[in-house]
């Protein structure tokens, strides 16, 4: 990849180059690990996980699709319970969500929605219901804890629901096969199965704390087992999710509706689900007639210690033990006499084993490498064991960020000058696939950085936020073949491109392919090599066309074929270049749509980031300057064409300015010059011989005559001739004299 960038010229700075998974690097990471540690912020619990069955590994929550697949291997995830290592970013969930409002201006909109429901704040009641044995009451302390944001519709509780890890299924599970087999079937199945199905624990039955009335409870899979408590109050006449559950497991029962609209509504609702707020229906007794909202606080509030109002966020804490070999190890020592003991900083890095013995799918090859395995506690210098699980990769991207800014630092992950002076940063580009983790990550590692770790001193302008602004680009797709029939993918040997229009299958040449765009991928044979491309069309076409093609944000087609209309575009300009010569007038016209195209141009790279307008417009003005020719324009669009296409651009100027100097030596390159602006171009008519007026602090003073070839030389090299002449004159003398000048400005004076 770093040959393919060369080759585009991709200019970056490769003295800051870093590898996550070099040991210079993953110290720093280690060291995050203890500092959080140190701070209370990593723990270990046991808690159910998602385990890939093929890659024999724990999975984030993150990491499994919603049809319960896993990211990488693809195998149904299943849930195991395991010790695992945790970060606490719970700790900072209301900044991470408080934080968002400094985001809004810099950040797309969907990103920071996205983060939000991630956060998931909700605002809402925990309720205990009594519970019964066989019609026994069990004992006080013994309740089924629910939360729910909708307390008005206690009354309209119909059953409950607990997620199959809940502790009182699982005590249930051990009396009762079947339930015990209903279990295995929901590890092994899909969400359809998991949405309708549900398994009724015989004999216990929960009491509604406000009705007394008694509830069936089931094992139901819909149930989210670490959100809330795990368990819901189930009200098929107010929630979709209730109710598709209730006419699959008790269909026939009749379903109870306690809120209905404040207004009577014409429309009678065609569905019996009625999920809006209004007014509590005549069967909630005292409570009948009330407004929805003011219902759901005084039910709370009068069920004494059996409810609460509670706000709760669907973020978990990050799970970032991984069983496996590559990825940083998490620096702690298993002790047993001193227990869990952190490996001393000066330790560190602990490095991986070289050439460990790996296995395609055989678990964490750690675990077996005795050598590595074996070590000393560094409290009690007892024979010990290290920790063989390695950190989350993400841990690795949630830091490299601030590293960028001090990659060769041995003592500090970042200097705080350093941090202080750089974060955070100012653009950040990456695919929307990151819109979730990777984001959240960092900005939980920022919020550490800054407080309590101080590695990013407080201000107040700006949260602890590692991004200010944030770009997600948008994918290269490739042309992707099916076969008609099949749908299989085609390789490009079954294919028949010869006529671009009209694809066939070569072993079957009566059928037409089907064409589809689709993100590049190995399995798709759908991938461009760039190198193909720039070796055919130069880096500078490819580059103007990757970026002319598409709005940064969105997803572009990649048509080789189109290149074409860039390439014609750069011979023009070329030959444009060698044609021009600096005696082609400067018409006025011409004047008003450079500047015009400096300020759009500039504006596209500075404020809106809109690369593919900056690449029409600068063939907007190559179209103007081949109908006019214009030697000061054509020096403006050079110049501004040398971001975007370097090579050519610098030929061009190579060209455009030799008639100045002849022999070619003292032309500077295009890079040497700075970026044109609206203020050093000549704000009027230009009048070949004409006067000009010279203003010293805003009040003209005196005039000088321009003889015509400087006026026709136009550009820096007028404008230079004309400082000159004033400076010579004795008027310069008698305004100007020794006095500091600050900031000149030439133009050419109408009178
Ligand atoms: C009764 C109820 C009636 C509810 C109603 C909603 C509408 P949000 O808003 O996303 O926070 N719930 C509680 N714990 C759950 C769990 N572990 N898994 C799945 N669902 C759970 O969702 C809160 C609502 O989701 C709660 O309010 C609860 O259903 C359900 F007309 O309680 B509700
Ligand atoms: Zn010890």
């Amino acid at each position: 990849m770093k040959k393919q960038f060369n080759l585009m010229g991709v200019a970056f700075d490769w003295d800051r180059e870093l590898s996550t998974c070099s040991p210079e690097f993953y110290r720093h990471t280690q060291k995050l690990f203890l500092d959080l540690h140190k701070h209370g912020l990593v723990y270990q619990k046991k808690a159910v996980v998602n385990w890939d069955p093929v890659d024999q590994t724990v999975l984030a929550n993150e990491q499994v699709s919603p049809t319960g697949h896993s990211w990488r291997s693809g195998a149904l995830v299943e849930q195991k319970e395991l010790l695992q290592w945790f970060f606490k970013t719970t700790q900072y969930q209301k900044a991470l969500l408080d934080d968002l409002d400094a985001l809004k201006d810099g950040w797309p909109e969907r990103v920071v929605t996205m983060q939000k429901n991630w956060l998931g704040r909700s605002q809402g009641a925990t309720i205990h219901f009594g519970l019964e044995q066989d019609g026994v009451k069990m004992d006080d302390s013994e309740t089924l804890e629910v939360f729910t944001t909708r307390a008005d519709t206690l009354y309209g509780t119909q059953f409950m629901a607990l997620s199959p890890s809940h502790r009182l299924v699982r005590e249930a599970a051990e009396k009762d096969e079947k339930l015990k087999e209903f279990l295995d079937i929901v590890v092994a199945t899909q969400d359809d199965f998991k949405s309708k199905n549900g398994y009724l624990l015989k004999g216990l039955s929960a009491i509604n704390p406000l009705t007394l009335q008694s509830l069936p409870v089931f094992c139901a899979p819909y149930v989210i087992g670490d959100y809330g408590s795990g368990a819901l109050m189930g009200v098929p006449g107010h929630d979709s999710r209730d109710y598709d559950f209730w006419n699959s497991n008790l269909p026939g029962n009749p379903v109870k509706i306690v809120v209905e609209p404040a207004e009577q509504q014409n429309q009678p609702e065609s569905s019996p689900l009625f999920m809006g707020h209004g007014k509590l229906t005549t069967i909630c007794g005292r409570h009948a007639g009330m407004d929805s909202r003011e219902a759901a606080l005084d039910i709370v509030n009068s069920l004494g210690p059996k409810g609460r109002l509670e706000i709760r966020y669907k973020l978990r804490d990050w799970l970032v033990s991984r069983q496996r070999y590559w990825g940083t190890p998490i620096p702690m020592i298993h002790c047993d006499s001193c227990g869990i003991v952190p490996v001393p900083e000066d330790q560190l890095p602990v490095k991986l084993p070289e050439n460990p013995e790996m296995s395609a799918r055989g678990g964490n090859p750690l675990t077996k490498i005795e050598e590595w395995l074996n070590t000393e506690c560094p409290s009690c210098h007892k024979p010990a064991k290290r920790e063989t699980d390695t950190m989350d990769t993400f841990v690795d991207s949630s830091w490299y960020w601030a590293r960028y800014l001090d990659v060769k630092n041995e003592t500090e992950l970042c200097s705080p000058p350093k941090a202080k002076d750089f974060l955070p940063v100012d653009l950040y580009i990456g695919g929307v696939e990151h819109a979730i983790l990777h984001l959240l990550y960092s900005r939980f590692i920022a919020k550490f950085f800054r407080d309590p770790l101080g590695l990013w001193p407080t201000t107040n302008d700006f949260p602890a936020e590692p991004f200010k602004q944030l770009v997600t680009q948008g994918m290269v797709h490739g042309p992707t073949y099916t076969h008609p029939k099949t749908g299989a993918f085609l390789k490009p040997t079954e294919l028949d491109l010869s006529t671009p229009s009209s694809p066939k299958v070569l072993a079957e040449p009566d059928l037409t392919p089907q064409l589809t765009w689709e993100k590049m991928s190995k399995s798709k044979y759908n991938g461009v090599d760039p190198v193909e491309s720039i070796a055919r069309h130069g880096s500078d076409a490819v580059r103007a066309h990757m970026l002319f093609a598409a709005p940064v944000t969105e997803v572009l087609n990649w048509d080789d074929a189109k290149i074409v209309g860039v390439r014609r575009w750069l011979a023009r300009v070329l030959k444009l270049s060698s044609t021009i010569t600096p005696n082609t007038k400067t018409e006025e016209r011409n004047l008003v749509v450079v500047k015009h195209m400096v300020e759009k141009v500039t504006d596209s790279f500075e404020k809106t980031l809109s690369l593919n307008t900056v690449v029409s417009d600068l063939m907007k003005l190559e179209r103007h300057i081949a109908n006019s020719p214009d030697y000061l324009a054509a020096c403006v669009l050079v110049r501004m064409m040398a971001p975007i296409t370097p090579v050519v651009a610098e030929e061009a100027w190579q060209r455009l300015r030799k008639d100045l100097d002849p022999a070619g030596k003292s032309v500077d390159s295009v890079f040497a010059q700075p970026w044109p602006t609206v203020a050093e171009l000549p704000d009027v008519k230009v009048q070949a011989g004409g006067e000009v007026a010279v203003a010293v602090n805003g009040k003209p003073r005196f005039r000088i005559n321009v003889d015509k070839e400087a006026v026709e030389a136009g550009d820096e090299e007028f404008m230079s001739k004309v400082r000159e002449m004033a400076k010579e004159r004795k008027e310069w003398e008698k305004w100007v004299g020794e006095k500091q000048v600050r900031r000149e400005i030439v133009g050419v004076g109408r009178k």
